[in-house]
């Protein structure tokens, strides 16, 4: 990205966007909130971008790529680079072992600074075999009934550990598709047991200023049982093996009506919330664009976790999107998203929660409600933008990204039929 086209563009919207904030300001002014702090917080965070959420995902039923999509780890980290330049809030890539397998650290890594990446949580994959595996995950992984295939799993999670440890990251974030689709297929206890097991011996390869973040998921791709299918089983997991083992939030790996925010704010009260994958969804795993189905439910969760910042001083979280892209520009969605994880951040810091808490205390549930809403409907674009400019990012990403035409001139770039790896 061009600093001086960059300025130019939002010059143009400048004076838009200073009759915006003036209005804002003067509508929170009557309330003693320090606006500066707020627009730097709001600046400070950072949402990780999943190396497999740059190209077109699909769905099981086809794939309509949309040509320029990144074919190698280093175009993978500048797609990331772009998107940070225009947004300045996403600073990490996060990388998916065999997706992207790095040959050359140091290149990478250089690559990645030059572009102020840094490089988030590495991905394991034991739910596809590889051509180089010498058994099948077809029946499971880390939970299989045969010692060997079990271990040919663990030896796969510490060869992706030694790949972090490599690049600079600090976390394993492991989700297993291991599970049954019939009754009587696996012996629920000794499924567990053994995944137990095969986590106990990954832990103790981690390094000690390493976390550990254990994903779950209801159903897919197996549809009885899966051996980690939801928060608790993954909190026991966690609590059994030790402190740097947390529990992973994926906002599409929960049935229809969960509530997602109660679940946060008790992994938050035990100390088990590791990590975050945000994505929006209608029926089940969808992987929308985040806030384009339930925004109020994305407000609730952010309520919690700044409550959680804030009362427990939990911040060593790790933040990312996790989604897949079928219609839209990959890129394009993922500035959408970033933006809506924003917004929903700097309507939760605008929550007056010593009046919440005042209003709970007298059992005044029509004022609770309120107190919610009122930060809720309050329209704080004014302030995301502002804290991107006062980092050099875009007045409006989405729409510079689209007139200074990156899509035609990655497509000039990397082909019209580059394909990203992935599923
Ligand atoms: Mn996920």
């Amino acid at each position: 990205m061009n600093k001086e086209q960059l300025n130019s563009f939002n010059k143009k919207h400048l004076d838009e966007h200073k009759i915006n904030l003036d209005y804002l300001t003067k509508n929170l002014s009557k309330k003693s909130i320090d606006l500066d702090l707020l627009t730097k917080r709001i600046g400070k965070f950072q949402i990780s971008i999943p190396s497999w959420a740059l190209g077109t995902g699909g769905t099981r039923f086809g794939r309509f790529p949309i040509g320029g999509e990144p074919i190698s780890i280093e175009d993978k980290i500048n797609d990331v680079g772009l998107i940070h330049s225009l947004n300045k809030s996403s600073n990490a890539i996060s990388l998916h072992i065999p997706w992207d397998i790095p040959r050359n650290h140091e290149k990478i890594k250089s690559l990645a600074k030059s572009l102020e990446i840094k490089f988030d949580a590495v991905n394991s994959n034991t739910f596809q075999d590889q051509p180089k595996n010498h058994f099948s995950y077809k029946h499971g992984s880390l939970s299989h009934i045969n010692k060997s295939v079990r271990e040919q799993a663990i030896n796969h999670n510490k060869e992706v550990i030694d790949h972090g440890i490599k690049l600079g990251s600090k976390a394993l974030t492991i989700w297993l598709a291991d599970g049954t689709s019939f009754p009587g297929q696996h012996n629920f206890s000794d499924s567990f047991q053994r995944t137990l097991e095969s986590l106990h011996e990954i832990y103790s390869y981690l390094p000690k200023d390493w976390k550990l973040l254990i994903e779950y998921k209801p159903y897919e791709p197996n549809f009885y049982s899966m051996v980690i299918p939801d928060w608790g089983t993954s909190y026991v997991l966690s609590d059994k093996l030790g402190n740097r083992a947390t529990s992973l939030v994926d906002l599409g790996h929960h049935l229809p009506n969960t509530n997602i925010e109660q679940i946060v704010a008790i992994l938050i009260h035990l100390k088990k919330l590791g990590g975050f994958h945000f994505n929006d969804s209608k029926y089940g795993d969808d992987d929308l664009s985040v806030g384009s189905i339930k925004p109020y439910q994305l407000f609730l969760i952010f309520c919690e976790l700044v409550k959680g910042i804030e009362e427990k001083k939990e911040s060593n979280l790790s933040w990312m999107i996790d989604a897949s892209h079928n219609l839209k520009d990959p890129l394009e969605d993922l500035l959408q998203s970033v933006e809506n994880i924003k917004i929903s951040f700097a309507k939760a810091l605008l929550v007056d929660y010593e009046k919440l808490k005042s209003a709970q205390k007298e059992n005044d549930v029509t004022s609770c409600q309120s107190i919610l809403q009122e930060a809720f409907n309050l329209d704080v674009r004014p302030l995301v933008v502002e804290s991107r400019l006062q980092h050099g990012g875009a007045i409006k990403p989405l729409e510079a990204f689209r007139k200074f035409n990156f899509r035609e001139k990655l497509i000039k770039l990397r082909g019209v039929n580059s394909k990203s790896t992935g599923l």
